[in-house]
Parts: structure tokens; C-alpha cells; sequence
């Protein structure tokens, strides 16, 4: 899979690329039948730090998975999208299902604890989504403001309460949330984007992005077949900037991010990464709390 100019063009002025067929028919149906059974059986306990609904790091447990979805391939991309060659895998790396989070950047929470790191130059991270379905009428994909990883963000502050009536004019207001001053205060497109089981999304660490909804709003509507899993990796530059994120998320209160603090030692995941060309964070100093 090469990317062309063209396609570096368009991720840096819109925030996010779809990269079409990276996983083959068999892999989605493998990893999306993989996903759900762990999340269905007992398997998700294999880590003390997940949930029925989430899996945090889950590489270093099930590397079957990883051989699928971790490949040099992707971290080629990664590379070209970034610009650095000497990149890093940030261990936030999550399986995650029936997930729709709102409106957000990636980096609010970082912002709303008072880190700037994020605003550096040398701030070099991008996000991959391999969504095990497709992005249509029930949701299962990512939508984005195209553009706004250039904008300050908007939602560091306290959202708008949601009232009735302002549930009410939001469903019958066509381009609602496009047109809401505090979603979108900078008048940016709204794109839900139009990915396929298989396909991968690249976007921008700070783009503002939440879950694709279903068209009716109402997530009961669902099929089960449909049921959203998606997995996430994020990369960054080998440089300041992205071990100043990795040290913040060890400092994360929510509980799920124990795993941070108190990472699994896996020594196929460790050489799997050198073989797909990534290089392993020098380790930062021992967590305090
Ligand atoms: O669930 C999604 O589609 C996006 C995931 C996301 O925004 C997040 O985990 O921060």
C-alpha cells in the first residue's frame, strides 16, 4: 500500500485519511469474531484492567491479534503521515465495544490537567481506528470536524446543559451539531467518514472526533450484527513531546489506566515491534503517585 503526496496533502489539511482494504475480508471477519468472543466469554479478565466493554494493551495478551493488525505496513503509513521515521507505539492501545464517546479531542484531557506539551511542534502523534464494520446508518465508524487539529479546543470548558427542548431541536435541526457554536465554533465541516470492515482511518491526535451515532440517534437501534468493535493505536515521534503524553497517562486517576502504571512485560511484543520497525520508549522513571 503506497500513499501518494496527495494523500499526505489531505491528512494534514483535513486531519484524518481513510487508507482503504488494509485488512483483507478474512482478517475483519477473524478479528471481529476474535474481539467479540473475548468480550462474550471470560477472556477480557485475562487483565485486571479491562472491562466488558474495553481492553486495554492488548498486545501483550493476545498477540494473535497483534500479528494482524500491528504490521510494518501500518507504521509505514504512520511514518509517511508524521514525517519521522524513528517512531514509537504510546501504550494506549484498546479494543473497544458498543463505545460511542462524544465530542472530544485526544487531547482535551491532557489539556484540562494544564499540560501544553500537546501544543509543541514536536507534538507528532497520530491515531489509527481499524473499525470492524462499516461507517452507515447505524454508526460504527469516527466523525470529525475536518480540519479542526489546527483549531484550539473547544472542549476543555463545561458542555452545554442538554435540556428536552434542546434534545428536541437537536433532532429536528438538519446539520445540528455542524451548526452549534460550541461543538463548532470555528464553522467546520462535519464529516461522518465513510469507512468499510477492513479499511483504516489515520487521524490527528488533536482532531475533534467522537463516535459515528446512528442516523435515528437511538443506539437500541443497533442491530446486533452490527454491534460497533473497533481497535485503536496510537504512534508518536521517539522524541520529548510524546514521552511527556506517555508520563501523563501513567498519572491518570480513572482506574483503567492502571495498566499504565503497572505495564505487562511481553518479550514478543517487545521484538514484534522492532520487526515492524518501531522503536521502544526509553523507559521513564519509576511511577510515584
Ligand atoms: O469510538 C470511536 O469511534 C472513537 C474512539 C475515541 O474517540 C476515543 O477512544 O477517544
Amino acid at each position: 500500500m503506497t500513499l501518494t503526496a496527495a494523500d499526505k496533502k489531505f491528512y494534514q489539511e483535513n486531519g484524518y485519511l481513510i487508507v482503504r482494504n488494509v485488512l483483507s475480508k478474512e482478517q475483519v471477519a477473524f478479528l471481529r469474531k476474535r474481539a467479540l468472543d473475548i468480550f462474550s466469554s471470560d477472556e477480557w479478565k485475562v487483565s485486571e484492567y479491562n472491562t466488558d466493554r474495553t481492553i486495554v494493551d492488548p498486545y501483550k495478551y493476545f498477540p494473535e491479534i497483534m500479528k494482524v493488525t500491528l504490521t510494518k505496513e501500518v507504521v509505514d503509513i504512520s511514518k509517511f503521515l508524521i514525517g519521522e521515521d524513528h517512531l514509537v507505539l504510546i501504550p494506549e492501545t484498546a479494543i473497544m465495544k458498543g463505545f460511542y464517546p462524544a465530542w472530544h479531542k485526544d487531547t482535551t484531557t491532557p489539556e484540562k490537567y494544564g499540560h501544553t506539551f500537546h501544543l509543541r511542534p514536536d507534538f507528532k502523534v497520530v491515531r489509527c481506528g481499524f473499525y470492524l464494520q462499516d461507517n452507515n446508518e447505524y454508526g460504527g465508524g469516527l466523525s470529525v470536524f475536518a480540519g479542526s487539529h489546527k483549531t484550539a479546543d473547544p472542549y476543555t470548558g463545561k458542555f452545554p446543559e442538554r435540556t428536552l427542548v434542546s434534545r428536541i431541536k437537536n433532532r429536528l435541526t438538519p446539520n445540528a451539531e455542524e451548526k452549534n457554536k460550541f461543538l463548532n465554533p470555528h464553522g467546520l465541516k462535519l464529516v461522518d467518514i465513510p469507512t468499510r470492515a477492513g479499511d483504516l482511518v489515520f487521524f490527528d491526535f488533536k482532531i475533534d472526533h467522537k463516535g459515528t451515532i446512528p442516523k435515528s440517534q437511538r443506539l437500541a437501534d443497533v442491530p446486533k450484527d452490527m454491534t460497533k468493535v473497533a481497535l485503536f493505536d496510537i504512534f508518536g515521534a521517539n522524541d520529548e513531546a510524546t514521552k511527556l503524553y506517555i508520563d501523563f497517562i501513567k498519572t491518570r486517576p480513572e482506574a483503567i489506566y492502571n495498566f499504565a502504571r503497572n505495564p505487562k512485560e511481553s518479550k514478543e511484543f517487545d521484538q514484534h515491534m522492532k520487526n515492524v520497525g518501531l522503536e521502544i520508549p526509553a523507559p521513564a522513571p519509576a511511577y510515584t503517585s
